[in-house]
């Protein structure tokens, strides 16, 4: 029996808070390697975003290339593709190099789509056939043509992704007759709970694919994108979720890998395997005397706890941003949980001002938020609305791809 390992969304590089997260997640790797090694894992697949930026920093690119190299010599096979934040050149540049390793590399789809098929287990006797499917860019997706709007764009993405898996499923089935079919796939799945840390692909998400694009021979799905583990749409849909938490709205998730154990004329079965939690994130709210209280409360507290404090204000008051930046200096120059985070939280007065409020750091506002606040305050027609915002979604799904490609 083969026993696969899907994980995806390391995201290596990503800072929250400006806060570096590289020690918590080559603490994951410290453990995925252990875990291969002690439960025999025949094969590891990361379904994309294995890095945080298209460019990533030098740490960021030696914590993975050391992995790899410690995860070949435990023998397991590996298959990775490219995610949304990935540059497909950066990932593809050591293709053949890896491959020497037993690690097959997607960085972006082949020209030949039969090259995504890679048989798994011994290579005498494979055991079932991963169709390695990347995130698949707009510009690499048949049937998109120039000037088609938006429901017409969504409509052939959508095409476009049920052709290449419908594809990959009619010729696993010609050239590997008998074996079990997993599926990888960077995208978004209708009904799919995201948190704050995904970046919008496709047009808005407007092109999310639902279960019934993928042909039933497809026996698991290993997904990646969306950074909260969960099934989408049918149980053999899944995504793995990040390792390790990427923004504080996934501060109560349980992390997790997920196993598939299968074989010709083996019933398939997968399970969850849940992650320790190597740092904890914690939100604190309330008035600003609550949050001090809580605060107090906490003391220094543990380590390895990154606080994000939620201050309501009942009315404007100059004074506060210098006291919080006292009392949060103060908790933060002790050994033990850290305040990396605060807002002051206006309420019934929001508007395009509380983005802009003290303690809210420029990188962690995203521009459809900036467009959007801006639009509301003009009146404008709903239809309007709609249509500016379609086409500033347009704009910055061209501008991430130009950025992507560069
Ligand atoms: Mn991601």
């Amino acid at each position: 029996m083969l026993k696969v390992l899907h994980t995806a969304d390391w995201h290596l590089g990503k800072r929250l808070q400006n806060q570096d997260l590289s020690t918590y997640q080559a603490a994951f790797l410290e453990w995925l390697i252990a875990y291969i090694q002690a439960q025999e894992i025949d094969v590891l697949l990361l379904s994309g975003d294995v890095f945080d930026l298209a460019n990533p920093p030098s740490r960021a690119r030696e914590l993975y290339y050391q992995s790899l190299h410690q995860l070949s010599r435990t023998g397991v096979q590996m298959v990775i593709t490219g995610g949304n934040h990935d540059s497909p050149a950066v990932l593809n540049a050591p293709r053949e190099l890896l491959s020497t390793l037993g690690i097959h590399v997607f960085g972006r789809l082949r020209p030949d789509w039969s090259e995504h098929l890679v048989p798994l287990g011994p290579p005498a006797a494979p055991q079932a056939v991963v169709a390695a499917v990347p995130f698949l860019r707009d510009s690499e997706l048949p049937h998109l043509a120039p000037g088609q709007n938006y429901p017409e764009r969504a409509a052939a993405l959508r095409a476009g992704l049920q052709e290449v898996y419908h594809h990959l499923a009619r010729e696993a089935q010609h050239r590997y007759p008998g074996l079990p079919l997993l599926g990888m796939g960077h995208l978004y799945a209708v009904g799919a709970h995201t948190s704050a840390s995904e970046r919008e692909i496709q047009i808005g998400n407007q092109a999310a694919v639902s279960a019934d694009i993928f042909p039933p021979a497809y026996q698991y799905l290993a997904l990646g994108h969306i950074h909260r583990p969960q099934a989408a749409g049918a149980a053999h849909l899944r995504y793995a979720g990040s390792p390790v938490p990427l923004s504080f709205s996934e501060r109560q998730d349980t992390k997790q890998v997920r196993v598939w154990a299968g074989g010709p004329n083996v019933a398939p079965q997968h399970q969850e395997v849940p992650l320790p939690a190597w740092i904890k994130l914690r939100r604190l709210q309330g008035t600003w005397p609550e949050v001090r209280q809580k605060l107090r409360e906490m003391s220094s507290g543990e380590a390895d706890t990154w606080i994000e404090l939620i201050i309501q204000l009942e009315q404007p008051d100059p004074q506060l941003p210098a006291q919080v930046e006292e009392v949060v200096g103060h908790f933060n120059e002790q050994q033990g949980a850290r305040v990396v985070k605060y807002r002051l939280d206006a309420g019934a007065q929001r508007g395009t001002e509380s983005y802009f409020a003290a303690g809210t750091a420029v990188d962690e506002l995203q521009p459809k938020d900036v467009f959007q606040s801006s639009l509301e305050q003009q009146s404008l027609p709903p239809e309007d609305h709609r249509l500016l915002t379609e086409a500033f979604e347009d704009l910055l799904q061209e501008y991430y791809q130009q950025a992507d490609a560069s």
